[in-house]
């Protein structure tokens, strides 16, 4: 057991495996040339197990991209800013794995695996000093706690083109047969869309990002005079959401006059 070793499992929340890692004299070395069976009689438990995973693949792949910083755990964050100079909305871009200047999904995920991790890791500490008599507080506090103890959270992707029946699938699955609009006559959920259980009532809440006219008409003009021109997937996307929104004659229509019809 090296440092690196030992500074890498603290800042992946997984301080409790520096003593297994020590007695099997894992150091820098050996860490990266850790197999998958190695890991698991290393690792008996799923939970630690997936995070240091992620987190080793992170390493590596971080390693490749810049071995001189290899030892930094500093990762780059795309902005939030909303949109980029091309003209496309921050939620256009979550498809995007440009490994120079934006961290993948997995990082993503691995990111709020650790966050979760480390703030489940506090909250315990949190929950043995709340004194054991019960009051509103108090119960709040454990309910919370208790919360996030189980917050585990899946997400799974519905992809399909306009009337495919995403909707009608979530509808389905979830159980409540007018939760998303449905419908076969035009584009309905023509936007991207993500349910979550609300964890914090039973009432259902819908948080709707508007974009301004402004924006959808740099957005159209931009798809109209550059963007078909881009490579496939975002030419298929352009004409898939330009037909469901406009049908198919936005062809030959100006982003002005489309504008205008809307
Ligand atoms: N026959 C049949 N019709 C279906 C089925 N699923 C959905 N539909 C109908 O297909 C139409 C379109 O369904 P939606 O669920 O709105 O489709 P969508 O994929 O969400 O469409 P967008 O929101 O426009 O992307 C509706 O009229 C549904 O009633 C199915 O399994 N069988
Ligand atoms: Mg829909």
């Amino acid at each position: 057991m090296d440092d690196f070793v030992r500074d890498k499992l603290t800042e992946w929340g997984l301080r409790e495996l520096i003593e297994t890692f020590k007695e099997q004299k894992i150091d820098r070395k050996s860490l990266y040339c850790l197999e998958d069976q190695d890991i698991v009689e290393l690792i008996p438990l799923v939970g630690p197990r997936s995070v240091f995973k992620t987190e080793l693949k992170l390493l590596k792949e971080q390693n490749t991209a810049n071995p001189d910083t290899s030892h930094a755990s500093a990762q780059v964050i795309p902005s939030t800013s909303g949109r980029r100079n091309d003209g496309k909305r921050k939620s256009d871009l979550q498809g995007e794995s440009n490994q120079q200047q934006s961290p993948t999904k997995k990082q993503h995920l691995a990111k709020e695996i650790k966050t979760l991790t480390k703030v489940k890791d506090i909250m315990r500490r949190v929950l043995k000093t709340i004194p054991p008599e019960k009051n509103n507080l108090n119960d709040f506090l454990r309910r919370k706690i208790h919360d996030l103890e189980t917050d585990e959270r899946k997400v799974v992707g519905v992809f399909g083109k306009t009337g495919a029946g995403k909707s009608s699938l979530i509808n389905a699955v979830i159980g409540l047969n007018k939760f998303l609009p449905s419908g076969s006559v035009s584009a309905c959920t023509s936007v991207l869309i993500k349910v979550e259980a609300n964890m914090q009532n039973q009432k259902g809440e819908a948080i709707i990002e508007f974009i301004t006219k402004e924006e959808w008409r740099d957005e159209l003009w931009f798809s109209k005079h550059f963007g078909l021109e881009n490579e496939e997937d975002d030419h298929r996307e352009i004409v898939e959401k330009l037909s469901a929104l406009y049908g198919e004659d936005w062809k030959e229509k100006s982003s002005d006059d489309l504008m205008d019809g809307k």
